[in-house]
């Protein structure tokens, strides 16, 4: 008899900011392995659509919902028209997530505050109101997108590492609190990824894009499908006793002091 650990049949899976990047390359893994998406946007119900039908165009279940994240009436509203519109969430993704690149001493507060509000306080706002139905069920996954940002330091990027430390311990507190109701929180750590947001810093011979490559043990940037298989996995019952954990899928990164240009 063989069980398929990776099996998400049957689930419900909301997946925030998941009209592109990092987060629809996520809800398509999970897709894939069988789960119902809930796809959340925050721009415009036209890109949402165009999104949605993306995801059905490869045979995938997907439904759309346009919220603002930060917004707990909103949030708490659209969570209750979800389950009873599609059903209840078993596996929430935090992704949602927003980057200003400017020096500390240049940063205006009101900058500073909204990225801390869309990259550390929405994952509360969301998981508050998602995991009610998980703890009354016994059951449930969270799934928090951190970065190589709760780990290091960057020059212009004070306000986003600020957020995303905050949100691998708030993974951790989460952890704490909720793993005694059978519900996994973990996190997931991108690396350099070739998306929208690293577009600006991955240009070729652009200084930062080679010391990324340089920097980074596998010799590439990744590519969003990398993050697949850890997606599924935090999931699944495969990772059912696997919680507040930060899972860095990162080619290496984390694990180097680097190496001088003379290295291969
Ligand atoms: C940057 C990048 C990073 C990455 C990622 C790294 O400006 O340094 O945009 O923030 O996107 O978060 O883990």
């Amino acid at each position: 008899m063989s069980i398929n650990l990776f099996d998400l049949k049957g689930k419900v899976a909301l997946i925030t900011g998941a009209t592109h990047g990092l987060g629809m390359a996520m809800a398509k893994g999970l897709g894939y392995a069988g789960a119902t998406l809930i796809i959340n946007g925050a721009s415009s119900q036209q890109k949402l659509d165009k999104a949605v039908n993306d995801y059905k165009s490869e045979g995938l279940n997907a439904f759309g919902y346009l919220f603002d994240v930060t917004d707990e009436t909103s949030v708490q509203k659209n969570i209750k028209k979800i389950e009873s519109e599609v059903g209840v969430i078993d596996i929430l993704v935090n992704n949602a997530g927003i980057i200003k690149r400017t020096p500390l001493e240049e940063m205006e507060v009101k900058d500073f505050e909204q990225v801390l509000k869309v990259d550390l306080v929405s994952p509360f706002i969301v998981s508050k109101h998602v995991v009610k139905g998980m703890i009354n069920r016994e059951s449930g996954k969270i799934i928090n997108i951190c970065s190589m940002m709760s780990e290091l330091g960057r020059n212009s990027v004070g306000a986003y590492a600020a957020a995303k430390g905050g949100l691998k311990m708030l993974t951790r507190n989460m952890a704490t609190e909720w793993s005694k109701h059978n519900i996994q929180v973990n996190g997931i750590g991108p690396g350099y990824f070739a998306t929208s947001q690293t577009a600006p810093i991955r240009i070729d011979g652009h200084p930062f894009n080679d010391f990324i490559v340089g920097r980074t043990p596998a010799g590439r940037w990744g590519d969003p499908k990398d993050l697949q298989g850890p997606a599924i996995f935090l999931a699944s019952k495969a990772s059912d006793f696997v919680s507040g954990q930060i899972v860095y899928v990162d080619g290496g990164i984390l694990a180097t002091i680097g190496k001088p240009s003379n290295e291969d």
